[in-house]
């Protein structure tokens, strides 16, 4: 509780300055629509595995040679598509038909053993197109870590314990022969069992959690990313949702982040067939928290709070939002968890609200900022990807 305030406090000291001076007129808004992309199960992939057991048989070459007489010209060439690089072999990419590759609902599985964001801009990606990198919120979180307040050790603990377990699961290779786009989705995870140490050494299976869908049934994932694609070992994706969490500060507050990009290296011992494992390393992770959602996670929680039971931030004409706790709120939150305690304490309350000011970057292009920038560094292990969670 007393290191809650104390963060928030020294956030509210960073000031509001930012909302009067919007970063520059090109924000990155091209992927906002990706939010609740479903996933395309269809499978269609299977037809381009044959393409290229056809196009890569040396003796259909032979026989093409023997007949080229016959051909028109441009039509071999189209054949041979020339001008495309030959990207890697992924035998068994899942859903595979293939002989003897696995069969399963699920991917390959990468799990985060890892998860840091810096507290500068030295990672990871350009939001508003000024030329440097933008992490906003690790900029605040920072400033927690010089008072004694580790967040980035919450999330470690949460990670290395399994209290905290992010999925990557890799599908549906757009075409083996000449065009690398796949499928990535983000969930959240649980152990399949009660012992974490082989999970974290990449050896251990999870359940897909039920709140990473929006719908199980068919399977519809809540956070993908509309584009990635893999080349020479580099994973690389855009226009991703993800969750993100702060275990150890703010419990209650689980918010979307958008416009989330992703780049790793994937190691050679990747296994991308139903159930496989994949290593993903030198992993950096971008995205925006919009300002709406994270106060809107905030109202929920304070909602859920019996001694409040309503939301305690109003949104004001400008976008800010304002705290609207009493003292007879705190009279009658007194023993309630810390987190209501906080969203009753009108100073406290009130002190997060001056952070709404603080946000960095403009999301829909309207002048205005709206949306906190974040930049992260990640590691993973492979992980087995046993179902959907059944309980
Ligand atoms: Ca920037
Ligand atoms: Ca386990
Ligand atoms: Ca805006």
């Amino acid at each position: 509780m007393s290191r809650l305030i104390i963060l928030l406090a020294l956030l509210g000291m960073v000031g509001c300055s930012d909302d009067s001076s919007p970063s520059g007129p090109s924000p990155n808004n091209s992927t906002n629509n990706s939010t609740n992309n479903p996933t395309n199960n269809s499978g269609s992939n299977n037809t381009n595995q044959t393409n290229q057991n056809t196009s890569n048989n040396p003796e259909d070459m032979g026989v093409t040679e023997d007949m080229a007489s016959d051909m028109p010209e441009p039509d071999m060439a189209e054949d041979m598509e020339p001008d495309l690089p030959a990207i890697e072999d992924f035998p068994c990419f899942h859903p595979s038909s293939e002989t003897g590759c696995p069969e399963g609902e699920f991917g390959g599985g990468a799990m985060f053993t890892a998860m840091e964001l810096p507290e500068d801009n030295s990672c990871c990606f350009d939001f508003n197109s000024d030329g440097a990198t933008d992490n906003r919120l690790g900029t605040l979180l920072g400033i927690a870590t010089s008072l004694g307040f580790d967040v980035n050790e919450g999330l470690a603990e949460a990670l290395q314990f399994g209290d905290v377990i992010y999925v990557l699961e890799f599908a549906n290779l757009a075409n083996t022969t000449r065009d690398s786009e796949f499928d990535l989705t983000f969930y959240t995870g649980r152990d399949t069992d009660i012992d974490f140490e082989p999970n974290f050494a990449g050896n251990g299976s999870v359940y897909l959690r039920g709140d990473a869908f929006n719908s199980e049934m068919p399977i519809d994932p809540k956070w993908q990313f509309s584009e990635a694609s893999l080349s020479e070992g580099v994973v690389e994706a855009s226009g991703g949702t993800m969750l993100l969490e702060f275990p150890g500060l703010l419990e209650e507050v689980r918010i979307q982040a958008i416009n989330v990009r992703l780049e790793a290296n994937l190691s050679s011992d990747s296994d991308l067939a139903a159930g496989g494992r994949v290593t993903l390393s030198q992993g950096k992770l971008g995205g925006i928290i919009l300002r709406d959602d994270f106060y809107g996670s905030l109202n929920d929680a304070s909602k859920a709070c019996e001694c409040l039971n309503r939301e305690v931030y109003d949104q004001r004409a400008s976008g800010t939002y304002a705290c609207n706790s009493t003292l007879a709120d705190e009279t009658a939150c007194q023993t309630a968890l810390p987190g209501c305690r906080f969203l009753a304490s009108s100073q406290y309350c009130g002190v997060l609200g001056t952070l709404s000011g603080n946000v960095d970057i403009d999301t829909d292009g309207d002048g205005d900022n709206d949306g906190y920038s974040f930049g992260a560094t990640f590691e993973t292990v492979g992980t087995k990807i046993e179902g959907i969670d059944p309980f």
